[in-house]
């Protein structure tokens, strides 16, 4: 088979709606990168990400004959002021955006079916076993900063990432990842509130608060965290928000980013929730990963971390909650309220 022509392929990529496309040989992934975070003990909880190590660091595995990896990215950037102060991160405040990038995944692999029939591919978007952002850097879209986040030229680390795997050749690779502009620039690392940030990229999911907001819904949140989660209830924005990198977000047009009712609510409301506003704001959104109780739990830590006394009729009702995370929290936030 001839390789594929990549002007034909970025063209195809663009009009399902990505803002960056790039190629990649599908080579194996040098171990350490993933091998030595998951022995440092840095996945915290996500056993997900080490069962299927083997997958993330060899696509052939997810794909037999696999020869090129296409790395896409998406610029989800929305500025509008009611949303502007939300607890919630940028990436979360519209609809979920598995299902946006699975969209338009889904659109591309269609129209690779019908001109290349002959073509087999693997797709995956955020939960899938490959490494989103070894892929991005090696097709050449940017590179991963000392924040832990994929950076690009035009549109910072204001994008989502997703991948596919092909069983064919294309006519031009990428050369490696984009040039480091972090240079001796250590603002991420200075600003994030719990030291999650190890240098070299490396993040510790275990300080981190978006892992503590999303990914821990079973366990409390360490104490020294939670006094830190002041205005942060799903995902953590600190280390891009510093960034001169971002300095300069492009607005994305896309409506499906667009912050939904949810993203207007401040953290006495969320702390407030009832089922009903539950179940009329959230489904479709990534925030339902967190759940009603872990959403709720969440919003009563960041109350009680900025001590917010106007809060203590609310948190003495959910101090007797049905829910024994949202009780403890709310137990903890009076004490931490008269500390
Ligand atoms: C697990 C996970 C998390 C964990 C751990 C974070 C982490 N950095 O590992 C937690 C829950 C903390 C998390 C948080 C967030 N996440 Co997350 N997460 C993932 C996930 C599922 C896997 C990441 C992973 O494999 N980690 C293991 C480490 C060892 O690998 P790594 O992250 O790729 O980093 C190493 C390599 O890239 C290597 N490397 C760097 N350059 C190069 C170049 C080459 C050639 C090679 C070989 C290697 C290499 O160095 C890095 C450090 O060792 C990916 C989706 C996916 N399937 O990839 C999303 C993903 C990384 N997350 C994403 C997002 C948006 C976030 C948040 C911004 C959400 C938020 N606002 O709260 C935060 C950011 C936190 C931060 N500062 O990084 C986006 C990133 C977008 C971007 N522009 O970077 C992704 C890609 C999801 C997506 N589909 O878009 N996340
Ligand atoms: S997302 Fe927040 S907690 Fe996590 S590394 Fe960045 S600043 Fe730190
Ligand atoms: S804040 Fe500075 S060090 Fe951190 S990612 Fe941005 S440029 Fe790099």
């Amino acid at each position: 088979m001839s390789p594929l022509p990549t002007a034909h392929l970025r063209q195809l990529s663009k009009q399902v709606g990505f803002d960056l496309v790039g190629f990649a040989r599908a080579e194996p992934i040098p171990p350490d990168f993933l091998l030595g975070w998951l022995e440092a003990g840095c996945a915290a909880d996500m056993d997900w990400l080490g069962t299927r190590a083997a997958e993330r660091l060899d696509v052939s595995l997810l794909l037999p004959g696999a020869r090129t990896v296409i790395a896409f990215a998406t610029n989800y950037y929305r500025d509008e002021p009611r949303s502007s102060g939300s607890p919630i991160a940028r990436y979360a405040r519209g609809r979920d955006y598995h299902s946006t990038l699975r969209d338009k995944l889904k659109a591309f692999r269609r129209l690779i079916s019908e001109a290349y029939p002959e073509v087999h591919h693997y797709g995956s978007v955020d939960s899938g076993p490959l490494m989103e952002k070894v892929w991005a850097a090696r097709a050449g879209l940017g590179y991963v900063g000392k924040n832990g986040c994929f950076i690009t030229e035009p549109y910072g680390s204001w994008v989502l990432l997703s991948a596919l795997v092909l069983d064919a050749e294309v006519d031009a690779y990428a050369g490696g990842p984009a040039e480091d502009r972090c240079g001796h620039c250590r603002r991420c690392i200075m600003s994030c509130p719990t030291g999650a940030l190890l240098g070299q990229g490396r993040v510790d999911a275990r300080a981190c608060l978006s892992y503590q907001t999303i990914e821990n819904r079973h366990a409390e949140v360490p104490e020294s965290f939670r006094v830190e989660m002041d205005n942060i209830i799903f995902g953590c924005d600190i280390c891009q928000d510093v960034c001169p990198l971002n300095r300069s977000p492009v607005f994305t047009p896309n409506e499906r980013f667009a912050p939904r009712a949810v993203a207007e609510l401040g953290v006495m409301e969320l702390a407030a929730l009832t089922p009903e506003q539950y179940a009329q704001l959230i489904p479709g959104t990534a925030l339902a990963r967190a759940k009603y109780d872990g959403l709720r739990r969440n919003a009563v830590y960041a109350l009680g971390a900025t001590k917010q006394t106007e809060a203590r009729p609310l948190l003495e009702r959910l101090s007797e909650d049905p829910s024994e995370q949202v009780r403890h929290a709310a137990q903890w936030a009076l004490r931490h309220l008269d500390a």
